[in-house]
């Protein structure tokens, strides 16, 4: 890995060298990346699966081996168990619907956390609704960890589903899934885990989680948008039926009766974005060439680093501080006891070239617990530097003297 890899990371803003501290929203991509999209649009571009011509073999070849690097990426048993989508969201709001019509009836429950992205409440809520089930939430702890002995109380004989981030994407703490999902399977229980934040962190392997379901982003991981994955262990994906129609997911198409089409194409209707897999797959190669235990070792020391810097800025509040994070800190800011709205904390960095995230972080029900309008929240990729850390906090301390 290099950091002249990155193009973008040349780039300065209002005359400031930028300092990209937003990776948990979107990572940037190396040129290795970029060079593969332009090599698979100038070269390889013919859509897959359908022509019997020798371009579209070629793509079609690309796409199905950027699926096996996936499987090969997280330690799936086969490439069937991998469904490109169109991203996290996509995958949880597919899983959402096809779970749901093979598994939830009226009044069953599904378990989610209180520190939940949007994108892992809302299809569950909607699932909920459309068949009159029951959506339970696991309480945090006064430290923001999840409360583990009351989830085991939650999980009832009507409990079909524990749907949990690995990774929370506002705090980067690293819930216990391991732990979460041998208790849920003990109750018989199926369990999805919200990879987003976690499977670009850390080294993550479907088989020894034995989770049931994992979904993830491209973007957040060097690659590019638009695609996504859910993964689901073979025998569960073959029970649950496809949640879209189209092409390429069907086997047969009669007024009668539609048959289905084998794994994985039964959840991928339509022309697939094959130049997007294959551009992944450069993004996963990138990855894997770095070394993933050194990309984690880097996150967790800058994170480290990031909250002891933060603690030492008098009126900084970190949340979660002393728990063990992956890739990302939030915090407030006070003059005295009043609260610096993040918002301008992120506009005053943006304008010394920083850039953090602000807001809500598409987790309202964590931030209302939370008891604030909003965070500020910085993360980290493989490519930040200790020397970017003294940069954001130096740009802080600035702003915080200029909205005390
Ligand atoms: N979180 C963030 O800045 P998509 O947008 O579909 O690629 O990912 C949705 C999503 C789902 N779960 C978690 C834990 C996430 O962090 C995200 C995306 C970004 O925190 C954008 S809101």
């Amino acid at each position: 890995m290099n950091r002249t890899d990155f193009p973008i990371l040349n780039e300065t803003i209002y005359g400031k060298p930028l300092v990209y501290l937003d990776n948990a929203a979107t990572t940037q991509k190396p040129q290795q990346v970029l060079d593969t999209m332009v090599e698979a649009y100038s070269r390889y571009n013919a859509n897959i699966h359908r022509g019997v011509h020798h371009l579209s073999q070629v793509a079609t070849e690309r796409h199905e081996a950027a699926r096996q690097r996936v499987a090969d990426f997280i330690g799936a048993r086969s490439a069937k168990e991998i469904i490109f989508t169109k991203g996290t969201t996509d995958s949880l709001n597919m899983l959402a619907f096809s779970f749901g019509e093979a598994f939830i009836h009226e009044g069953d429950e599904i378990i989610v956390s209180q520190l939940e992205h949007h994108s892992n409440i809302v299809p569950w809520q909607m699932l909920c609704a459309r068949k009159k089930a029951v959506l339970k939430v696991i309480p945090l702890k006064e430290d923001l960890s999840i409360d583990t002995a009351v989830y085991e109380s939650l999980l009832t004989e009507k409990t079909k589903l524990v749907s949990i981030a690995h990774v929370s994407n506002v705090l980067g703490i690293i819930n216990p899934v391991k732990e979460m999902i041998r208790i849920a399977h003990a109750k018989g229980i199926m369990v999805a885990i919200d990879g987003a934040q976690s499977v670009p962190h850390i080294e993550t392997d479907v088989q020894d989680l034995d989770c049931d379901f994992l979904v993830f982003s491209a973007h957040k991981m060097y690659g590019p948008t638009g695609l996504g994955v859910l993964y689901g262990k073979e025998e569960l994906l073959n029970q649950i039926p496809p949640a879209e129609g189209g092409g390429e997911m069907i086997e047969h198409v009669r007024w009668e009766k539609t048959t289905y089409n084998v794994l994985p194409y039964k959840f991928e209707a339509g022309t697939p974005d094959f130049i997007g897999s294959y551009t992944f797959k450069s993004a996963l190669d990138y990855i894997t060439a770095a070394g993933r235990k050194e990309i984690e070792r880097n996150e967790q020391a800058l994170t480290t680093y990031a909250e002891e810097q933060l603690q030492s800025i008098s009126g900084v509040k970190v949340y979660a501080s002393g728990l063990t994070k992956a890739g990302a800190v939030s915090f407030n800011c006070y003059a005295g006891e009043k609260l610096i709205h993040p918002f301008d904390i992120g506009t005053l960095l943006d304008k010394q070239g920083v850039a953090v995230r602000t807001g809500h972080h598409c987790a309202e029900p964590l931030i209302d617990f939370l008891g604030v309008p909003g965070t500020v929240r910085v993360s980290f990729a493989m490519y930040n530097t200790q020397e970017e850390v003294d940069r954001f906090i130096k740009a802080l301390r600035t702003a915080i003297a200029m909205l005390s």
